[in-house]
């Protein structure tokens, strides 16, 4: 079993922590936690750096390494980073659970050292017909963020 965390802070309040787990080649179950947001959803992705220079910002696009565009977890065309939406509830607080095979945590696709995103706004999923729905889902700001490391 490799485990691994994400802990996340925000200057506007948002924290939580995420963890990772996954077992020989099988999917990584993502359980995580979050206050602090506005109620409804939020867009929750992987980013493809783990680098916090500049806050989230610096955190990269979506881990997307086999060049796919964006869309839902369940979809065929999507990118790795790809969780979706998170639903925060009218305290301002998320748990959930995620089962996903594109983030695994060993392999040339590990997503160990790159950065777990949450956004102001809801994923549209590639769906909404905006410009920015197919690179970002339209998600808006990037809320809190944290690097994925090792746990053990
Ligand atoms: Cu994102
Ligand atoms: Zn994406």
């Amino acid at each position: 079993m490799v485990k691994a965390v994400a802990v996340l802070n925000s200057s506007e309040g948002v924290s939580g922590t995420i963890f990772f787990t996954q077992e020989g080649d099988g999917p990584t179950t993502v359980t995580g936690n979050l206050s602090g947001l506005k109620p409804g959803l939020h867009g929750f992705h992987v980013h493809a750096l783990g680098d916090t220079t500049n806050g989230c910002m610096s955190t990269g696009p979506h881990f997307n390494p086999v060049g796919k565009e964006h869309g839902a977890p369940e979809d065929e065309n999507r990118h790795a980073g790809d969780l979706g939406n998170v639903t925060v509830g009218d305290d301002g607080t998320a748990t959930f659970t995620i089962i996903d095979k594109q983030i695994p945590l060993t392999g040339p696709h590990s997503i160990i050292g790159r950065a777990v995103v949450v956004h102001g706004d809801p994923d549209d999923l590639g769906k909404g017909g905006h410009e920015l729905s197919k690179t970002t889902g339209n998600a808006g700001g990037r809320v809190a963020c944290g690097i994925i490391g090792l746990q053990g």
